[in-house]
């Protein structure tokens, strides 16, 4: 008799809290997901990616994509092929389809005055993700990135401490003109200007791209400053391992005879620690997708948002790479 009332007494404290939770995780989903449907209109964001040039850049994607689906968002997607010429047309195509709030990582800092007037113009607010611009910021509600030059001292850093202050550095260089490319290549400079026997030798762009860093490397090792090369500053981890691959067909060890820091913190560059081939990788989270449509939500509720809101990141050295690799999440 007391196992019956037992059982009957678990089955209703169950069928209480499921409904219970049923009704709260309704009112929860209402509250927390606007973009559900429960009647209300859905959201419609337009969204002007830069390209897919490195796995940093796939994690972005695939973070924002997610993260929208997530929320129920109706999310236009378009994909630049690293051309602002597209990103324009992209942001031009979105006002004409009188989307709620247009988001983009401009490829670059400049040439986005006038596109960003007509969304203004249009009443659509712009929200910048991952990169900044140079241009009125009233023409922009918000920006979520990363501080690049703060990463470009901690790179800087790294290789003083890792190089005793001595190393003929070569340097592979993101997009030119884009917001990394030019805050990375700032914040390094600062970060070994106080060390007089740590010289950039060699300087050159290989667009954030694998196979574009290996050339540029390759082109490096046979220039008559080659010999000279101690170390590599890699302003992404994919150029960083196309340059491994050129240091290796050229007959010297990667991480040891060339040593080796870069930026993004993406998985094979864990890998590449794990196998004493780069030596550091200052972090530079891609997976922003929730802080970003947090912020986008935000402001299509025409509630108030920071202008500028600052990723946290940490700094990976070899020797952490195998405890921190199972964890990694791009
Ligand atoms: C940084 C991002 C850069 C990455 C690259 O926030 O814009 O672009 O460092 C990516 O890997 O291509």
């Amino acid at each position: 008799m007391k196992r019956g009332l037992g059982l009957w007494l678990t089955g209703a404290v169950a069928l209480a809290l499921g409904m219970g939770l049923l009704v709260s995780c309704k009112d929860d989903t209402a509250k927390k997901d606007p973009g559900a449907t429960g009647g209300k209109k859905k959201l419609v964001v337009g969204f002007s990616q830069i390209g897919a040039e490195s796995a940093w850049r796939t994690a972005n994607t695939d973070s924002i994509k997610a993260e929208a689906e997530k929320r129920g968002i109706e999310l236009k997607f378009a994909d630049a092929q690293q051309k602002q010429q597209n990103q324009i047309g992209a942001i031009r195509a979105f006002i004409t389809q009188k989307v709620d709030v247009i988001a983009f990582s401009p490829v670059v800092e400049t040439g986005w005055e006038q596109v960003l007037k007509e969304a203004k113009a249009a009443g659509i607010p712009v929200v910048l993700s991952d990169r900044a611009v140079k241009a009125d910021d009233s023409l922009y509600v918000a920006f979520l990135g990363a501080d690049f030059i703060e990463e470009g001292r901690r790179a800087g850093t790294f290789l003083a401490k890792a190089t005793g202050g001595k190393a003929q550095i070569a340097e592979l260089r993101g997009t030119p003109g884009s917001a990394p490319e030019l805050d990375r290549a700032k914040g390094f400079r600062e970060a070994i200007e106080k060390y007089p026997d740590m010289k950039i030798i060699k300087s050159q762009t290989g667009n954030f791209e694998r196979a574009k860093g290996k050339e540029a490397m390759e082109a490096f090792l046979k220039s008559p400053e080659g010999a000279q090369i101690t170390a590599l500053y890699a302003h992404n981890d994919d150029m960083a391992l196309g340059a491994i691959q050129a240091i290796e067909e050229a007959g010297k060890k990667p991480g040891k005879d060339i040593t080796i820091v870069s930026i993004d913190g993406v998985k094979a560059a864990f890998e590449a620690m794990v196998d004493g081939k780069l030596n550091c990788t200052v972090e530079c989270n891609p997976l922003i997708g929730a802080q970003l449509f947090d912020i986008i939500e935000k402001v299509a509720a025409k509630k108030p948002v920071e202008k500028r809101i600052v990723v946290e990141e940490g700094v990976f050295e070899q020797e952490k790479a195998k405890d921190a690799l199972p964890t990694r999440k791009y």
